[in-house]
């Protein structure tokens, strides 16, 4: 029986979605009661024994900043069901889908064939699932920055992925993701859908990527720089991976302190084009090129929004190679509390 002094568990209960970044032992409690769980994704760990077969896991080819194994779970706020389609594995209630593959890289396969075979089954998985709209991607590459075959492997990454997009995305602008070098493993794609399209933000200090000019590469990156998503209740700010980019130009070349105001700057700037009200919760996950950084970014993620955040640090590379840092966002907007008496 819920008790009228449980208001906290009940705000939990009502709110569509929230993620929880979680060492594995404080996974294991959470993970106590599994019918809502969407995806799991591991960083540094493979799939936890305590995980219930049918919740989708995937393993990322990042591990956390401070060694050991960390969980990130998406939670909905009705009980989800598992949905297989093709190589991706996912599961889905009414309102949201997750999904996830790992790329399977053949020497004679060039990335750019692989990546467009993984997001046209994304595609598949989507329109059999009966969810339209893609709200957030995951991109995590394996030797992100080094040539294949005369091209850098993000290079051919973005080629692949515009291709797919370029046939099946059923919205002019892509939506909101993040896409980071990880050695640990295969490469992985997972995401969020919905059945209605997020909004597309854009950075008023940043060139859209899916505008960057050809010196990145012969096709540019397909996301938007924020996804905004309302789900019942909720507004859900989805921030792509953010780094110290002005205009298309990195700014700072190694220089981990000015790199991190910028990207803070870019933070700021795209949270309030945005829009979103300010009451609510934020999530970062947070690439660094180098674990040593992570007190750096701490102390002026902690200046810039407060305290009371969840945050991921991951040891990861960022694609281009003088950028050391990259922080991503989550940020739930508490709905509006009836009004007392
Ligand atoms: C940038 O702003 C930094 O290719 O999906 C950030 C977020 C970056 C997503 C992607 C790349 C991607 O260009 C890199």
């Amino acid at each position: 029986m819920r008790q009228p002094d449980q208001n906290i568990g009940l705000a939990a209960a009502t709110s569509a979605v929230e993620v929880s970044y979680l060492d594995l032992s404080a996974a294991r409690a959470q993970c106590a009661d599994p019918a809502n769980i969407l995806g799991v994704v591991g960083f540094g760990t493979p799939r936890p024994d305590f995980l219930p077969s049918a919740c989708p896991f995937i393993s990322a080819p990042l591990r956390p900043a401070m060694g050991g194994g960390a969980l990130e779970i998406w939670r909905a706020a009705s009980p989800c069901r598992a949905v297989k389609s093709g190589p991706i594995a996912g599961a889905c209630n009414d309102h949201l889908a997750f999904g996830a593959i790992t790329l399977g890289e053949t020497r004679n396969t060039p990335l750019e064939a692989t990546v467009e075979a993984a997001y046209l089954a994304i595609f598949d998985f989507l329109d059999e699932a009966g969810f339209a709209a893609p709200l957030r991607f995951w991109n995590y590459l394996s030797e992100i920055t080094q040539d294949e075959d005369g091209l850098e492997r993000y290079r051919r990454f973005n080629i692949g992925r515009h291709r797919a997009f370029s046939a099946r995305l059923r919205e002019a602008l892509p939506p909101a993701a993040s896409g980071v070098g990880g050695n640990h493993g295969p490469s992985v794609i997972y995401f969020l859908a919905a059945h209605a399209p997020a909004r597309p933000v854009e950075n008023p200090r940043q060139v859209s990527a899916f505008a960057y000019p050809p010196l990145y590469g012969p096709r540019s990156p397909s996301f938007s720089r924020a996804s905004v998503s309302r789900l019942g209740q909720d507004t859900l700010l989805f921030i792509s991976g953010t780094a110290s980019i002005t205009g298309h130009e990195s700014r700072h070349p190694n220089d981990l302190r000015s790199q991190t105001a910028e990207t803070i700057a870019n933070l700021r700037a795209v949270t309030g084009a945005a829009g979103v009200p300010g009451p609510g919760s934020w999530a970062f996950k947070i690439y660094l090129r180098d674990p040593a950084y992570r007190g750096t970014v701490d102390e002026a993620l902690t200046e810039a929004f407060g305290p009371g955040s969840q945050r991921l640090y991951l040891h990861g590379d960022v694609c281009r190679p003088e950028l050391l840092v990259e922080i991503e966002a989550f940020h739930r907007a508490e709905p509006p509390r009836p009004e007392p008496g």
